[in-house]
């Protein structure tokens, strides 16, 4: 690379677009549109004996009422069941609209077509529907008990159950490991469910043309929702394009595809000859997409006098909703990365998944390694406290060193492959995290805590993604790739990479993301991978370009490939910088059909070099035009690690929690913006505050969502968030050209297990649940100081 742009904090380019309301998003299309309204389940579990629509018919604007019933049958068919597992025995997903039976609050049941939302909303009102209750299960204990099941051919409700166990060296078990062992501890963890709550909710928006079908969906997955699509609607590929348009926020709940809306729009758009749309609202949001987190965790460890784990016998449940529409992806991360940055003498682990008569789960931010995070975190802080030593000397005797590398955990992850870490500098990171936080010369006094987090993520999962590079006859080059961007930068960063590769300068570089107009097959933005897999795949179609611009170049100067560089857009001979050509001229000159549109075409006749009398206009394999496409498919994931470390407040009389300082130290190999990335950590620490110490969704006995609005559900201002003091180590990944590692979701993960740490320092008992409250911290004083 020739440009000094890869690792610089590049201003986000998007961001004064967005920030002076020129984004478009979902809801700003399609404002002709017919609007979709949906009647969605009030009761936790229920049979549906009857559904009478007749007195919704006369609603002025009405034009459609679908139930189950009115769908053919590729429509009305069960949501496929995107990731599927060996251990996932018992895989269930939900109908587009409910199927006879309801199993959780604000399941669809029928859908509205109308004029408006208005008319649409009204309309639903009316509808009546006759539910014959069931008993809801709702929480873990109710689940396993299995008097009440969720799904009647689900026995125990118990949907998956894995094992996997890494023995020692010298081939014990853990559990032998653990019974050998000098000091043994057991616990119980609990962490609470929660979910990603993007400023803008789902939604789609669909147009036929009779024959062309082109859907808008705020996702983070427009190829994959394509195909959904058009396999649901028995379409051709090529005549269903999605678009993401801007997309306020993901956070991972629009990674499902297809949502029910997102077939049922379409179909309805088809069905009517009109555009139809549907923008989700907050309580939709709540009770009608998906949560996560919800896991109890029981521990047992077996360790020496230093404090190194010679055994480590884990064992979750999981709490999976009533569906498992994205498989169990969540308890297989949390189980198999739970290890971390440690080198454990034999470990064991089983989850079980169950179902219950709530909304159903799948990956939000960190999905599922904040709960691994907490339990490691946690673990490491008791063995600490129990042999009377530092919480980071403890965590430095376990650690993996960086020269043991690559280091196999010995797990096995979704996709039936061993989890290998691929490099990293786990002390280094510690050192300089006590170093900013300041922990050695640390005042602690009553009420005034520091805790610590350390985490490893496996980051930049394949199986691949595309770029697309061309460089117009103006000079500038474009830049698509098919994932989807949400808000992280992609426009700033995947321009930085291309102006770097091609030595162009930023301005001249505009970037596409999420238009299967563009790419037919991509992936999508989730996993913190879009740096790692699109960004590696904008890197070769550059150098490709590039290679092409070379010998084009070099040809019109009469020079070797081999003697050129570009520099400012102008290739030029090494050395002799007179001897240069545009690359806009050379974007000319590299397509044969020449006209002189304007002044660069116009130069370009100087040139003679391609247009020898001897030679084919465009060469023999070879396509015209300065354009090139490639792929990177990752063989395996690279793994990210940080360390963060807090101090929090405990006020004496209200229990209130304050986080009043906040330290990450980052390792994302390779930083491409580091203001970006810091962006994005800042932004996981946020959302990981409100994890630690407000957000809950709090179901009640019937299976209700006590707090299913803003007013009631908490989340941080930045009043609770402080500035977070942020540092970078950088142990480039030897798995990708670029030495990438994903960030994306690195500021969430161990939040929790940080203040978890911080509290118990202040309060000087064990804090074992999350989130926590100022009311259940002054039960927990009561409780332990009497
Ligand atoms: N980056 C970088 N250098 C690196 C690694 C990353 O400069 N070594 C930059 C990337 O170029 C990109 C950003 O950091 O601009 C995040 O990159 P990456 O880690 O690849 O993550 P993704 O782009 O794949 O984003 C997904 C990740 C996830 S999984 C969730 S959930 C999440 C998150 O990103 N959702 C978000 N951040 C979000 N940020 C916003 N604003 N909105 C969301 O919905």
């Amino acid at each position: 690379m020739t440009t000094k742009l890869f690792g610089e904090p590049v201003q986000r380019r998007e961001d004064p677009r967005l920030l002076t309301g020129q984004g478009r998003y979902l809801d700003d299309l399609g404002r002709e549109a017919l609007a979709a309204a949906f009647v969605r389940s009030p009761h936790a579990h229920a049979r549906i004996r009857d559904i009478d629509v007749g007195p919704a018919l006369d609603v002025e604007g009405l034009v459609a009422v679908y139930t189950w019933e009115d769908l053919p049958e590729r429509v009305g068919r069960a949501l496929p069941l995107l990731i599927p597992h060996p251990a996932l025995t018992h895989g269930r997903t939900a109908y587009p609209l409910a199927r006879e039976v309801v199993r959780h609050v604000g399941e669809p049941v029928v859908m509205v077509v109308a004029t408006d939302r208005y008319a649409a909303e009204d309309a639903c009102a009316l509808i009546e529907v006759d539910y014959e209750l069931r008993k809801p299960v709702v929480g873990l204990e109710e689940a396993v008990h299995g008097a009440q099941l969720v799904h009647e051919d689900v026995p125990g409700n118990v949907g998956a159950h894995l094992v996997q166990e890494v023995p020692a060296p010298g081939g014990h078990g853990a559990r032998e490991a653990i019974e050998a062992a000098p000091h043994t501890l057991s616990f119980r963890l609990d962490i609470e469910r929660s979910a990603s709550m993007p400023l803008e909710g789902r939604g789609v928006y669909a147009r036929w043309d009779g024959r062309d079908l082109r859907v808008y969906s705020s996702t983070q997955t427009s190829t994959s929702v394509r195909m959904a699509v058009a396999a649901a609607l028995g379409l051709p590929l090529p005549q269903v394009e999605v678009i993401a348009p801007d997309v306020g926020g993901g956070f991972g709940v629009k990674i499902v595809h297809p949502w029910p809306e997102e077939v049922l729009v379409p179909w309805a758009a088809m069905t009517l000859g009109r555009e139809v749309k549907w923008a989700e609202d907050r309580r939709e949001h709540f009770i009608s997409s998906a949560h996560e987190r919800a896991q109890v965790q029981h521990v047992r460890v077996g360790f020496d006098d230093e404090g190194r784990v010679l055994g480590l016998d884990v064992s979750i449940l999981h709490d999976h909703g009533a569906y498992t529409p994205y498989g169990i992806i969540v308890p297989i991360v949390t189980s198999t990365q739970l290890l971390g940055p440690y080198r454990v003498g034999a470990y064991r682990v089983e989850f079980t998944a169950v179902y219950t008569n709530t909304v159903q789960v799948t990956p939000y931010r960190g999905a599922g390694r904040p709960q691994g995070v907490f339990c490691m975190e946690r673990t490491m802080d008791k063995i600490a406290r129990h042999l009377g030593k530092d919480r980071t000397a403890v965590r430095e005797a376990n650690f993996i060193r960086p020269e043991e590398f690559p280091y196999d955990q010995g797990m096995i992850f979704q996709d039936g492959r061993p989890l290998i870490y691929d490099s990293g500098d786990y002390p280094e990171m510690l050192r300089m995290i006590k170093e900013l936080i300041g922990w050695d010369s640390f005042e602690r006094r009553p009420g005034r805590g520091i805790g610590i987090g350390c985490y490893v993520e496996g980051t930049g999962v394949g199986p691949y993604e595309g770029g697309h590079v061309q460089i117009t006859s103006d000079g500038r080059v474009h830049v698509s790739t098919g994932l989807t961007s949400q808000g992280q930068g992609h426009e700033t960063a995947f321009a930085q990479i291309a102006a770097a590769e091609l030595g162009v300068p930023i301005e001249r570089v505009s970037v596409v993301t999420g238009d299967t107009r563009r790419f037919a097959y991509a992936v999508g933005t989730f996993a913190s991978r879009a740096a790692v897999v699109s960004g590696n795949a904008i890197a070769l179609a550059c150098r490709k370009v590039r290679e092409k611009a070379l010998r084009i170049a070099a040809d019109a100067l009469e020079a070797d490939p081999a003697d050129l560089d570009i520099a400012d857009g102008l290739v030029h001979v090494a050395g002799t910088p007179s001897a240069s050509i545009p690359l806009s001229t050379v974007a000319v000159l590299a397509n044969p059909l020449r006209y002189a549109f304007d002044e660069e075409a116009a130069k370009a006749t100087q040139f003679s070099g391609t247009a020898s009398p001897d030679r084919p206009p465009v060469a023999e394999g070879e396509e015209p035009g300065l354009e090139g496409r490639d792929y990177y498919s990752p063989i395996r994931s690279t793994f990210a690690a940080g360390m963060h470390a807090a101090v929090v407040e405990t006020d004496p009389d209200t229990a209130e929690i304050k986080v009043v300082r906040y330290a990450v130290v980052h390792d994302c190999g390779r930083l491409i913006n580091p203001m970006i990335v810091e962006g994005q950590i800042h932004g996981g620490v946020a959302q990981g505050i409100g994890g630690a110490l407000y957000e809950r969704m709090v179901y009640d006995q019937h299976g209700q969502l006590v707090n299913a609005s803003f007013m009631d559900f908490l989340m941080p201002y930045a009043t609770e968030v402080p500035h977070v003091e942020t540092d970078h180590l950088e142990t480039p990944s030897p798995l990708n050209p670029l030495g990438i590692k994903g960030a994306g979701e690195a500021g969430v993960i161990p939040v929790s297990a940080v203040i978890a740490s911080a509290v118990e320092d202040a309060e000087g008992f064990a804090v074992d649940r999350m989130p926590i409250s100022p009311s259940e911290l002054f039960e927990a004083r009561r409780r332990n100081r009497g």
